[in-house]
């Protein structure tokens, strides 16, 4: 039998079968991906042959994967995570209080998110902790992602009417993403009340190291539109890039660095001739953007 996999806890699976119906399953032994690095490799959007023996099934087969959104956990340790396959586009919530979301951690996710051209979609939740003077900067970190084609959003999951954020999911499978405590979980039983996802208390969002979800869960919202619930994350390391295709994932840079005297060798740092950093001098290219993507080449840590 054929089904998508919904939940994955590393012992124990849920799938949706193609029949409709739900099963728990299990693995018979290590199955490999090809070209997948992870010694337990099946993830949340993933498609799988099966097999029901007395009500339980036994994932024989992943069948090969569109695109996946993959990070690094711990710099330099080599463990790296699907965090969801198969995915029509990623939903970030970030937050300016309460945690605050660094440039650094958009950077990166949205990068990842690039490399397979998944498209992009940013929310900043949490709008009714803003200040004026917030509301300022966070529209000047609007105009940045809108200006590069992420479609980008701001409002509350607990006391705005979230209509928008509805039809934005409507017919996509959609994985969302973002550190622990920005709302993920809020935001998805507002949308969808059935859903009844835990959500954390105030005392413990602060601290970026609680997660309240535990799991990565796919639910179904109607016969076409499916929402991936994830555990917080509190930094994301970039997997197998090399220094040359990380401006490849900057759509700013994208078209831009082909002018470089120095072609496809130019890595944008101090190249003479080089068009990104012209067109970061001349402000077309944000300085924000350019010192997260330096850090990138650079293999710096940017956890935060
Ligand atoms: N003030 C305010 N608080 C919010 C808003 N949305 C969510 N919260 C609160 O933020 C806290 C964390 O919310 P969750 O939905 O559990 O966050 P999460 O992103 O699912 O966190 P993890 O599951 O740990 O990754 C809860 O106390 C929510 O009530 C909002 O728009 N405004
Ligand atoms: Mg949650
Ligand atoms: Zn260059």
């Amino acid at each position: 039998m054929k089904g998508l996999v919904t939940k994955s806890t590393g012992s124990w699976y849920e799938v949706l079968g193609d029949n409709q119906l739900k099963y728990q399953c299990r693995t018979r032994g290590k199955l490999r991906l090809e070209g997948i690095k992870e010694t337990n490799p099946i993830a949340v959007g993933d498609r799988i042959d099966f097999i029901e023996e007395n009500g339980v099934g036994s994932i024989e087969k992943i069948l090969p994967r569109e695109n996946q959104i993959l990070r690094q956990s711990i710099k330099k340790t080599g463990h790296s995570q699907v965090l969801a396959a198969n995915v029509d586009q990623v939903l970030l919530i970030a937050t300016l209080k309460q945690p605050r979301t660094s440039l650094g951690f958009i950077d990166r996710f949205l990068v990842s998110a690039e490399s397979f051209r998944i498209p992009q979609v940013l929310f900043f939740n949490k709008s009714d902790l803003l200040t004026p003077q917030d509301i300022l900067e966070l529209d000047s970190i609007k105009k940045i992602y809108s200006s590069i084609g992420v479609d980008t959003l701001t409002g509350s999951a607990i006391h705005d009417d979230i209509t928008i954020i509805s039809k934005v999911l409507e017919n996509k499978v959609t994985l969302v993403a973002g550190h622990s405590g920005v709302g993920k979980s809020t935001l998805l039983n507002r949308i969808a009340p059935e859903i009844k996802q835990t959500i954390g208390d105030i005392s413990s969002f602060s601290d970026k190291g609680t997660h309240t979800t535990t799991f990565a869960e796919m639910f179904q919202l109607n016969s076409k539109t499916f929402v991936i619930d994830t555990p917080g994350v509190k930094e994301w390391g970039l997997v197998d890039m090399s220094q040359q295709e990380i401006s490849d994932y900057f759509p700013e840079m994208r078209d831009v660095r082909l002018n470089c005297k120095f072609g496809a060798r130019c890595i944008h740092i101090n190249e003479p001739k080089c068009s990104v950093l012209e067109a970061l001098n001349a402000g077309a290219i944000s300085a924000g953007r350019y010192k997260s993507y330096v850090s990138m080449v650079m293999g710096e840590d940017n956890r935060k």
